[in-house]
């Protein structure tokens, strides 16, 4: 994919700031710190157009950006993250589950999981969510680099049991470019639909 242009749209704390459903949408979902931001930028060809953080947690808004004027990429506020307080979780299950549910735009949720620890409690709830929804989810597994080369299958076939999938997740590594070309190739079909 040709990035032309990327852009942020803006943030939103409640589903009445979302943008119009005009165009497309992708979502990238996962705990905090497994690396949504680093793939979107990765995906852009961006150093920085997404922030990371080493700090996890420190999101609780829905970001979109505009891609090439075609579509949109939606980085969710990560999950997980145990410092976070009661009453600002349920606000995000509340926001996060009205956006899940209800966009009309939505094409495909891009569920991250780390490829060293597998899907934790929360990533197996969302995608049996996600499934019950009907909602299209593709599993990326991510920083693929601080796997042992010898570990990787090993590593995604465990991810591939623990969420019952029917096919491999794909890998990721920020480390290493090329790396999303087998993420464009799955994406690129539900963007031009
Ligand atoms: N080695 C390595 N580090 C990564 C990779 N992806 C993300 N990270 C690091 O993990 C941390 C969290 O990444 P971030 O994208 O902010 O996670 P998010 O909270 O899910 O958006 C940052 O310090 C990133 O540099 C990867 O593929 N390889
Ligand atoms: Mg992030």
């Amino acid at each position: 994919m040709k990035i032309r242009s990327a852009e942020f749209v803006l943030s939103a704390s409640s589903a009445w700031q979302f943008p119009p459903t005009t165009l497309p949408e992708i979502a990238f979902a996962g705990r905090s710190n497994v690396g949504k931001s680093t793939l979107i930028n990765s995906l852009l060809n961006r150093k920085n157009l997404v922030k990371t953080s080493s700090t996890p947690g420190k999101t609780q808004l829905i970001n979109f950006f505009k891609i090439n004027e075609k579509f949109h990429f939606v980085d969710l506020p990560g999950y997980g993250f145990a410092k976070v307080p009661e009453t600002v979780r349920k606000k995000w299950k509340q926001m996060i589950e009205a956006y899940l549910q209800e966009r009309e735009s939505l094409r495909n949720v891009v569920l991250i999981v780390d490829s060293r620890h597998g899907p934790t409690k929360q990533d197996k709830q969302l995608k049996e969510w996600l499934d019950y929804y009907g909602r299209p989810v593709l599993i990326v597994a991510s920083k693929i680099d601080k796997l042992k080369r010898s570990q990787i299958q090993k590593h995604l076939k465990m991810i591939r049991q623990d969420l019952a999938l029917n096919t491999t997740p794909l890998e990721h590594s920020s480390l290493e470019r090329g790396k999303c070309k087998e993420i464009w190739k799955y994406l690129i079909p539900l963007l031009e639909e």
